[in-house]
């Protein structure tokens, strides 16, 4: 795709950064000029790539192929291995490098680590974003969680921050994350469904795991459904420790919160867009860090003392669980930042690989049993994916001094130079470092117990806090909880399991299930199956994560124009919008010149637009502005994809900026008696409906002004 705007901004902005770990990346880059020749992998000259070594016949047809061939051998035999396995579950996603420094040093009471500590560093950063349940060629707006994987490059080895969208998970186990990952990916016996929960098996399993119950609320939610990487907030999930100089320790729960705040897509927006442009979040933030809008995070904690594990009614190493922030605030204390896009996908993104179990001096877990299990996981994942010697990969190799006796293996890309593998050694090589002098040590932890199979009492209780989310939601967001547990439950048909699921929601709320149930056919309760307890924490709510700053920095703003617009305003719009950093795509009747208003058709003023009608939609943008001008009114009332536009942007309570002549015709074609129509972006109808027509208040403003007072949820 390209915009004039965009695209000026892009080629000036992008590539700006150059922290340690880019430049060590560097060393691998393949600087070969495009003049030079075409080499084999053993880098002889090739003098004939297209044509296989085969014999002449002596009557001029193509004989035999001779395996002879080695060039054509290796050509081959490279492409058959260029697949490595995709991952089990994350399959799908996207990354970008960035850095993350802390404010100051207020963290030191809780931690001994400098990444969370030394405000005089930058860590760099890269951060792989992604999708769960399907396949690396599904697509991005599906309903599922996403994967927020950080890792943290510090100067004390590779801090692997592994965290997802929603702050809970599924399961409080980590034995049963097979079952669950079976249960929730496509079904064995056909491959269906791909990158969706909308089936038996997954409904099945939560159904019968009131443990998930909390969880699927939260999936079930507009968090299911960002509008972007940029505009979610990433949770640790798990329980983890800081360990401070005294060798104290505290529990903690890491969250990032958006700058821009977090904005989900309505449903239908989701559905379609994922047949318009599977790549939407993929795309999405490629063009933000592009065009020099980079996207930012808080970094937070929540903290507990030790002498507090015991405090609260729900136990607080049950990753099915939040710690609510009235409860225990939220210190922000650093923040980070991406602004560069990879180079190479495969290399960067297909070859990253996290483990829970990396971790820095002064960060440390807890017993959490979700976490003790992917401390055990993700390693041995990666020597399936990648090969024992992973950690060597470009993208996964710290940027500290790497020094230890591990030795060969597949693919060894070290050269150790010297006789000792081992310790210890007359050399000395290769010693422990104490704890003084930065060596990892474990928490001295009192442990006595017996040896079982069991679960605590808090550990059995699981509707308490998936009511505290459902109640806390406004009811916009209720409603699209009902629409899609409607939506996903439909999808099912054995009786058993959408029946089933019905039980479970009576547990969190009466009418929630009530509704749902007569939606999809299942067993009405008569009466709750729990009492509603009726709390609520407004910071459940995305709502509440409207951003401090409004902006319209990185929108993307359809301007839809037809012969005889007003080519006066468009220019200011985007003139008035580029400055703001939003991008504005041009789409008209042809992907050509499109001639503006009182314009001499042979000398033709006018403009070329990036795209037709049918070639992108108004759900790949978040506004829409229409010039005025006498002919190109009518010829957008005649337009059928051009009044298809308007309605469809309305129907996703997008912005609508529309001058003169256009806004009658936006009256028009939206012809719904209740709409009322602003001459100011602070009228209360803008909030309601989202449209702004204009007579005399600037459209530019108008787009402006809406996404600025109104960027909370659609
Ligand atoms: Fe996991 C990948 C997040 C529980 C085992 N997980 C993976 C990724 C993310 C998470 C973001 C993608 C990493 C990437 O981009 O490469 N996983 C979570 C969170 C969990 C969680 C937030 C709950 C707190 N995971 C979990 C459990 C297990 C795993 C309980 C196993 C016992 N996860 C894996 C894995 C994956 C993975 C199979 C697949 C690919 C990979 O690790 O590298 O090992």
């Amino acid at each position: 795709m390209s915009s004039s705007i965009g695209s000026a901004i892009r080629h000036a902005m992008s590539h700006v950064t150059d922290n340690a770990k880019v430049k060590d990346l560097k060393t691998n880059h393949v600087n070969v000029s495009s003049s030079s020749g075409l080499t084999t992998d053993y880098g002889a000259k090739v003098s004939d790539t297209d044509n296989w070594l085969s014999v002449q016949t002596d009557d001029g047809g193509p004989g035999p192929f001779l395996l002879e061939d080695h060039i054509a051998r290796e050509k081959i035999h490279r492409f058959d291995h260029e697949r490595i396995p995709e991952r089990v579950v994350h399959a799908r996603g996207t990354g970008a490098h960035g850095h993350f420094r802390v404010f100051n040093n207020s963290a030191s009471k809780w931690t001994s680590a400098p990444v969370l500590t030394d405000p005089t560093r930058t860590t760099p950063i890269f951060i792989r974003f992604s999708t769960v349940q399907g396949s690396r060629g599904s697509a991005d707006t599906v309903r599922d969680v996403r994967g927020f994987a950080m890792k943290f490059y510090t100067e004390e080895g590779n801090w692997d921050l592994v965290a997802n969208d929603i702050p809970v998970f599924f399961i409080q186990n980590a034995i049963k994350f097979p079952d669950f990952v079976h249960a929730v990916k496509p079904e064995p016996h056909n491959e269906v469904p791909q990158a969706q929960t909308a089936h038996n098996n997954f409904w099945d399993y939560v159904g019968l795991q009131p443990e998930s119950a909390h969880m699927v609320m939260w999936v079930m939610s507009d968090r299911g459904i960002p509008r972007s990487y940029r505009m979610m907030q990433g949770f640790g999930v798990n329980t983890f420790t800081l360990i401070n100089a005294e060798g104290k320790r505290v529990f903690v729960k890491f969250f990032m919160t958006p700058e821009l705040g977090v904005h989900s897509l309505v449903w239908d927006e989701c559905l379609k867009i994922a047949g318009q442009d599977p790549d939407f979040h993929r795309k999405d933030l490629q063009e933000a860090i592009e065009n020099g809008v980079y996207p930012k995070w808080t970094f937070g904690i929540q903290v507990v003392e030790e002498k507090d594990e015991h405090s609260f009614d729900f136990d607080i190493l049950d990753a099915t669980k939040v710690w609510p922030e009235s409860l225990v605030p939220v210190h922000q204390i650093g923040e980070f930042t991406l602004d560069r896009v990879v180079d190479e996908y495969f290399p960067e993104v297909e070859q990253v690989a996290f483990c829970t179990s990396h971790v820095v001096p002064g960060i440390g877990f807890s017993d959490d049993p979700l976490l003790q299990g992917r401390n055990f996981s993700y390693f041995d994942t990666q020597i399936t994916r990648l090969g024992i010697n992973w950690e060597q990969t470009p993208i996964n190799r710290p940027v500290c001094p790497v020094m230890n006796h591990n030795r060969d293996g597949s693919r060894q890309h070290r050269i150790n130079p010297g006789p000792l593998n081992y310790f210890p050694n007359r050399d000395n090589a290769g010693h422990p470092v104490p704890p003084s002098q930065g060596g990892y040590i474990e928490f001295k932890q009192k442990v006595e117990g017996i040896k079982q199979r069991t679960r605590t009492t808090k550990f059995q209780e699981h509707y308490n806090q998936a009511q505290l989310f459902y109640n806390s939601l406004s009811q916009y967001e209720k409603n699209h909880v009902i629409a899609a547990l409607s939506f996903e439950l439909s999808h099912c048909d054995d009786q058993r399991v959408y029946g089933g699921y019905i039980k479970i929601l009576n547990n969190i709320d009466f009418d929630l299930a009530v509704t749902v149930a007569k939606n999809v056919n299942g067993a009405v309760p008569d009466k709750p199956a729990r009492i509603n307890h009726g709390q609520k924490d407004p910071t459940l709510s995305q709502i509440y994560y409207a951003p401090k700053t409004p902006t319209i920095a990185s929108r993307r703003i359809a301007v839809l124009i037809t012969d005889g617009f007003n080519l006066d305003e468009v220019e200011a719009v985007r003139v008035a919008l580029g400055s703001a950093k939003a991008t504005t795509w041009v789409i008209g009747p042809r992907r050509g010149k499109i001639h503006s208003e009182g314009d001499n058709i042979v000398l033709g003023a006018g403009m070329v637009a990036d795209h037709h009608f049918e070639g992108q939609r108004s759900t790949l943008f978040d506004a829409i502005y229409i010039p005025s001008g006498a002919e190109h009114a009518k010829n957008l009332a005649t337009n059928g994809r051009a009044v298809h536009w308007i309605r469809e942007a309305f129907g996703h309570c997008k912005a609508i900026g529309a001058i003169g002549d256009a806004a009658a015709v936006v009256k028009h074609v939206l012809s719904l008696p209740e709409v009322e129509f602003a001459n100011s972006a602070t009228d209360d109808v803008v909030s309601s409906y989202g449209v702004v027509t204009s007579g005399k208040y600037s459209a530019t403003s108008a787009i402006v002004d809406v996404l600025e007072i109104a960027p909370g949820p659609k």
